[in-house]
């Protein structure tokens, strides 16, 4: 049911903030709760004229062909670093706002980067199936992990995350290089591509933003320039793989695993990567704790709070 409107802005949420950031929204907006609308095409036609702020995150986004619905949106403020799913292009077009969440995710998402390379070298997973089984007491000890230190970590974009990963990677002796649209004042090595990096590394991070701009950047070609025991480690996007290639490369061993938080078609991922031995999957959490999703949807709401009051946006796009 929609309500009569308070004179306060009006919001879609596409989808909701955490807890307390929901209840800071209720107060100070009226809210419209497209997310738990079951017939959602009529409940945007119904309030659509009276929205002027969305309220999102990287997962639905924000797609253009809500805006024909939307003639006085203002601001879409989405909790996500990245900003591929939003059609920010078409927003900026019509002067609408998009802000998104930098910085306060980066640690999260660069400590999960290196759970994955330790899950990955280490098989911390393996271990934990080994004790439960009871394999640990019939076969005594399990087969023998590889060290992090000494092996070469090649950062693909090394922006605000990959910059983190690189930092944690040091602390665990493993020596440094990147490649990305330019050379930075680092002490790391960098290549001009991809696959340039991939011959010269052990360990492959993705971390660069999404969009057509990477899509598939990382694709057969780099892969086959990876060592055969060489693993790739993304939370960047799933786009940025060429995933079929991924998948017929770990088919045939071509390289020695994949560390995945993101997929193409997620959360409907490839069924082979249910079978598969060698990679180490996670569900496109790396930001997903209690501290950094609050963290997040504060940005969103002091965005909001910012562009209904006349203030500066703090983290326009
Ligand atoms: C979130 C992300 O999982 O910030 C991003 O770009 O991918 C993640 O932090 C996502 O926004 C949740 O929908």
């Amino acid at each position: 049911m929609t309500q009569a409107s308070t004179g306060k802005p009006e919001l879609l949420v596409l989808r909701p903030l955490m807890p307390g950031q929901m209840e800071q929204i209720e107060n100070a907006f009226q809210l419209h709760r497209y997310d738990l609308a079951e017939d959602k095409q009529a409940f945007l036609v119904e309030v659509g004229s009276r929205i002027r702020g969305v309220v999102t995150a990287g997962s639905p986004g924000f797609k253009a062909d809500m805006l024909p619905h939307l003639p006085a949106l203002e601001i879409v403020a989405s909790a996500s670093v990245g900003t591929d799913s939003i059609d920010v292009s078409a927003c900026k077009a019509r002067g609408i706002h998009v802000t998104n969440t930098p910085e306060v995710l980066n640690d999260d998402v660069a400590d999960l980067a290196i759970g994955l390379i330790l899950n990955a070298l280490r098989r911390l997973g393996d271990g934990h199936d080994y004790v439960r089984s009871g394999e640990w007491s019939r076969n005594g000890m399990m087969a023998l992990g590889r060290s992090l230190k000494g092996r070469r970590l090649g950062v693909v974009g090394l922006g605000r995350i990959g910059m983190e990963i690189a930092q944690r990677a040091q602390a665990m002796k493993m020596t440094i290089a990147y490649t990305g649209r330019s050379k930075k004042d680092v002490p790391f090595e960098y290549f001009p591509t991809p696959v340039d990096l991939a011959q010269n590394c052990d360990i492959l991070v993705l971390a660069c933003p999404g969009g057509a701009e990477t899509r598939h950047l990382i694709n057969a070609e780099v892969l086959e320039a990876m060592r055969p025991d060489a693993w790739i480690i993304n939370i960047s996007r799933g786009s940025v793989i060429d995933e079929a290639a991924l998948i017929d490369a770990l088919e045939r061993r071509a390289i020695g695993g994949a560390g995945l938080d993101v997929f193409e078609n997620e959360p409907h991922i490839d069924t082979r990567f249910h079978t598969l031995d060698n990679v180490v999957l996670f569900p496109h959490h790396a930001s997903g704790t209690v501290e950094t999703r609050a963290a997040m949807s504060q940005l969103v709401v002091d965005n909001l709070k910012a562009h209904f009051s006349g203030q500066a946006l703090p983290t326009p796009v």
